[in-house]
């Protein structure tokens, strides 16, 4: 985020591109996917790599959707802010093409009865697959409109029955400086770490994301498994996630130990309070090319109707 002038170059020329044939030129090339679920599961290793995202079996939740028109694949996939692949937006999709979100485990601790070692496939069985079409609105004032496919956070916090002493839950990044290029230096403390109340956590609208445009996640948007919390900027949506802890007290998370009055821990989308260096007001909105379009920036990004009520009475400047 201190690379503000690379929020001036636009990255591809290609937003033109309609979605759908971009979309089904990359399935053609992929070699015709088309799985059923467990397939999927089956297969989820042999998804990435040569053969390309393996598509996925999900149903639409309209009722949890934004009606915007998604972003391109394109631009979902090539302008990203992920710090282990490089600091510049177009970095992680060059980089991170040799990272290997296969075999995976996540390691659940602290306030719980079911902790211990799980593996992606342990992790994703329960649950059945929705796409949600969210808005992101980065810290840096731009945005986008994703379709996400996931399923609910609070659905896969319940499993590990947390204790009554677990107040927050803590996620963290891979630590592997040989796949993740970015941990070589130290723009950032490694691993990435973020974190939310558990009532944020076991709120309807956080996903536990493992794909978009239907496809399985591609490794510059985070996988295997990444956060979204759709009200809040896009730093707290936690990519390549190895590690889920439950916690009394609140997590040192990453943005906030690295500038604490410039990135606070509740970090929800506020248009009233800017940040240090810039407004908040306002958004870039990604996808016209030199004609992006500035919108007003919503209250919790738009979703106040749904999550305000988690934090009535709280003076949202002092807890930003
Ligand atoms: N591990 C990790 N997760 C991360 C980041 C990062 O640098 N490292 N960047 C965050 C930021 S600032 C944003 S805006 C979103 C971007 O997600 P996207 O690339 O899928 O759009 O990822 C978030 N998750
Ligand atoms: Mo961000």
């Amino acid at each position: 985020m201190r690379k503000t002038s690379h929020e001036l170059a636009r990255i591809v020329p290609s937003d033109i591109t309609p979605h759908d044939k971009y979309v089904s030129r990359r399935a053609l090339l992929a070699g015709g996917v088309g799985l059923a679920a467990a397939q999927t599961l089956g297969r989820w290793g042999e998804s990435f790599g040569q053969s390309g995202p393996a598509a996925l079996n999900y149903t639409r939740n309209a009722a949890f959707s934004a009606t915007d028109a998604p972003n391109s694949y394109k631009d979902i996939t090539t302008y990203n802010n992920y710090y282990e692949f490089g600091t510049d937006k177009s970095d992680p999709a060059q980089n991170s093409q040799g990272f290997r979100p296969q075999p995976w485990k996540v390691t659940v601790s602290g306030e719980a009865e079911d902790l211990g070692s799980y593996t992606l496939e342990d992790i994703l069985k329960p649950h059945p697959l929705e796409e949600r079409i969210y808005r992101l609105r980065c810290v840096e004032a731009w945005s986008m409109i994703v379709p996400w496919v996931g399923f609910p956070l609070g659905d896969l916090l319940k499993r590990f029955k947390p204790t009554s002493k677990a107040k927050f839950v803590e996620f963290k990044t891979l630590y592997d400086p040989k796949q993740m290029p970015g941990q070589r230096g130290r723009v950032l403390e490694w691993p990435y770490v973020e974190g939310l109340r558990m009532d944020e956590a076991m709120h309807p609208l956080a996903i536990m994301a493992v794909g978009l445009y239907g496809k399985a996640m591609p490794n510059q948007n985070g996988a295997p498994l990444r956060l979204i919390v759709p009200w809040k900027y896009g730093f707290k949506g936690i990519k390549a996630i190895v590690g889920i802890k439950f916690t009394e007290t609140a997590p040192r998370t990453t943005w906030a130990l690295s500038a604490p009055n410039e990135y606070g821990f509740f970090a929800n989308v506020n248009p009233a309070v800017d940040h240090p260096r810039w407004s908040q007001a306002t958004e870039r909105h990604i996808g016209g090319g030199l004609f992006d379009q500035r919108r007003p920036t919503l209250p919790f990004n738009g979703y106040g109707a749904q999550v305000a009520s988690l934090y009535s009475g709280m003076d949202l400047r002092k807890f930003f």
